[in-house]
């Protein structure tokens, strides 16, 4: 075989052999929401690749390594009815879940943190390039849907912001990871607003956008098609794969 025809064998067996995965990948239920976005077979691959191989932990750091303040990005706080909330230092805050669970919850803030805390050192990085190091402390939220009660048709954990056009979904596989926290510290202080405060999604197997600030909610559901325009998150249809696992 010349070197180019190799190489065009190579090509077309890789191909063939993602195209297997991709109908592999389906038969397994493995599909995202979104499968047809920019991302196509690569984010189908990802994804089915993650869940059929690895229940891998997120790399952990030691405190020395925690990245210098401010960090590169935060958000501005999102409108009245926040700052509201804000100037009674969250007093109102309330965490609801709902959807296909036995006990639907409304939690205050005050309640979140007196739930069993776990705490992680670990990266969050950005789609755009930056990234930093800290420590989260958070409930995680397996305990939150063992609290619920997740009916078992439930497949998804879908996630609100106070801030309307910032919601996202993992599945139950994701939800239910140990590292995956509702955070309401930082570096062992309260979660600042700019970073998500009172209370965010830390999904640290995923890139910094699946990481909502100002969560208010969390509801279970068989099926994202019933959210939005049905691709699992706002961020499909400004072009960002809903499943963003590293
Ligand atoms: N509600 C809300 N959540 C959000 C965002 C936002 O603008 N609003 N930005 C996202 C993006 S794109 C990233 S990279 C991370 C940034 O988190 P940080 O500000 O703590 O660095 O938050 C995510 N969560
Ligand atoms: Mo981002």
């Amino acid at each position: 075989m010349t070197k180019t025809t190799r190489r065009a064998f190579l090509t077309a067996a890789g191909l063939t052999g993602a195209a297997a995965a991709a109908t592999a990948a389906q038969h397994y239920g493995l599909i995202p929401p979104d499968p047809g976005g920019a991302y196509g077979i690569g984010e189908i691959l990802n994804y089915a690749t993650h869940r059929l191989t690895s229940h891998a932990m997120a790399r952990e750091f030691p405190e020395s390594e925690i990245s210098q303040v401010p960090f590169a990005n935060e958000t501005a706080r999102p409108g009245d009815e926040f700052k509201r909330l804000e100037a009674a230092r969250f007093a109102g805050w309330r965490l609801s879940i709902d959807g296909l669970v036995d006990h639907p919850q409304s939690l205050s803030l005050a309640e979140v943190k007196t739930l069993p805390a776990h705490s992680h050192v670990t990266h969050l990085a950005c789609e755009e390039g930056w990234s930093y190091i800290a420590r989260w402390t958070g409930v995680q939220v397996s305990h939150l849907l063992e609290k619920a009660g997740v009916r078992p048709q439930a497949k998804y954990l879908v996630y609100f912001s106070i801030e309307k056009d910032w919601w996202d979904s993992i599945d139950l596989d994701e939800a239910a990871h140990p590292q995956t926290l509702i955070a309401w510290g930082l570096n062992n202080a309260d979660l600042p607003a700019g970073n998500g405060g009172p209370l965010r999604m830390r999904v640290p197997r995923q890139l910094g956008y699946k990481n909502v600030k100002f969560i208010t909610r969390l509801t279970l559901t068989d099926d994202l098609k019933k959210f939005g325009k049905g691709l699992g998150s706002a961020s499909p249809e400004g072009g960002y794969a809903w499943y963003a696992g590293i």
